[in-house]
């Protein structure tokens, strides 16, 4: 990927908040963000966690997403590409800054952005064998691009001639999404591997017939981060269906961690609804599936309710974006994923507990 050399410059950031969802939803902020200062997108590795493992592991971006499309919305380079190819001469070692907001994670009353501090920050940037010498707070500027002037004032504090790369400690961005940068998703397109991988199951598991996907998200750090729901109404991914103004109503516990008793009663009013056509409900959860419980639950109407053999997360994504139908939970980022995907291909989609328009 011989890309030319960008005059306006680029942006390189740590995807160092959440796990996918989150940085999904960061991610599109991220190439809205520099798209508006005109500068090449770094394509980061995403960062996993690993059972038992005390430093984050990282993927490189295009295991899980294509590259082209992305070049339709905004340039953009795998972050590997550039290093090896461009940062010697742009980007050599003595000049690299690290940039923050405001000082963090003060060690000794040192300051600056401690950009490697804590994990995953340091196997990240180590990723590329990344050190920086000097640290620079860009505040008051913010990732609000789309209001009070942002872009121009980025150019005039950082023009790429004397700043060629804005590597950030952590996303350009604001997490939930904003508004203004959902639409980003349609250039998201999983890679052959992840799409051959979904078609497969559906070919061999779910066919003939339509199914509906499900998403349940009920391990133990979901339930705790409910319990605060109340306090918090418009907690992670909330606004997708609230609204970003609380618009559509308030979060409830409910819409949070739905009771398996809402949960078979919407399922049970999307089955009934479409019951010529439904064959499957494919289940994807992080915790617990509910198969027996929902087979249980749903006898009468002879479905096959399955879901995905292994625990991949990406697979469970990609399966539930090709569902006929969707229900999800309002709150999760990753249930943000598929909403926004079926929303690109004109897929319905439903939350727990949430009215049905
Ligand atoms: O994706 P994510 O940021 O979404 O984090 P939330 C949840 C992670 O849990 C996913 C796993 O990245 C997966 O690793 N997971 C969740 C699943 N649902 C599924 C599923 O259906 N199938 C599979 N295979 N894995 C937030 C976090 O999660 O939860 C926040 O990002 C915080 O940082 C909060 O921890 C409590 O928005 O749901």
């Amino acid at each position: 990927s011989a890309l030319a050399q960008d005059p306006s410059g680029y942006i390189a950031y740590c995807p160092c908040m959440g796990r996918f969802g989150n940085q999904a939803d960061h991610f599109l902020g991220a190439i809205g963000f520099a798209k508006a200062l005109n500068r090449t997108l770094l394509l980061p590795h995403w960062i996993e966690y690993r059972y038992g493992q005390p430093k984050s592991v990282q993927v490189p971006f295009d295991a899980y997403f294509k590259v082209d499309p992305l070049l339709e919305y905004h340039k953009v380079q795998l972050m590997n590409d550039f290093m090896t190819e461009y940062s010697d001469d742009l980007w050599p070692p003595e000049n690299r800054t690290s940039f923050c907001y405001m000082p963090r994670g003060d060690v000794g009353g040192l300051g600056g952005c401690n950009a490697k501090l804590g994990n995953p920050f340091e196997s990240f940037w180590d990723t590329y064998g990344i050190d920086f010498s000097f640290s620079e707070f860009y505040a008051p500027l913010n990732y609000d691009v789309y209001h009070h002037n942002m872009i121009s004032k980025w150019h005039a504090k950082y023009p790429p001639s004397k700043w060629p790369v804005l590597a950030f400690v952590g996303t350009p961005a604001s997490f939930p999404i904003q508004k203004e940068n959902v639409i980003n998703h349609r250039y998201l397109k999983w890679s052959d591997n992840v799409q051959n991988m979904a078609n497969s199951f559906i070919i061999n598991q779910i066919k003939p017939g339509k199914f509906i996907g499900i998403h349940l998200r009920n391990g133990i750090d979901w339930i705790r981060a409910c319990e605060h729901i109340s306090q918090n109404s418009l907690l992670f991914s909330a606004p997708q269906c609230l609204g970003y103004r609380n618009e559509y109503g308030k979060a409830t516990e409910e819409l949070c961690f739905p009771t398996f008793e809402t949960i078979v009663k919407q399922l049970k009013r999307l089955i009934r609804k479409h019951s010529e056509d439904i064959s499957t409900v494919f289940v994807a959860s992080d915790n617990n599936h509910l198969i027996p419980e929902l087979s249980q639950a749903l006898t009468s109407f002879n479905l096959k309710i399955l879901k995905y053999d292994k625990d991949s997360p990406h697979i469970d994504l990609a399966i539930l974006g090709k569902a006929d139908y969707f229900i999800g939970n309002c709150i999760s980022s990753f249930s943000a994923f598929v909403k926004r995907e079926r929303d690109t291909n004109d897929l319905p989609s439903q939350f727990w507990a949430f009215p049905v328009y």
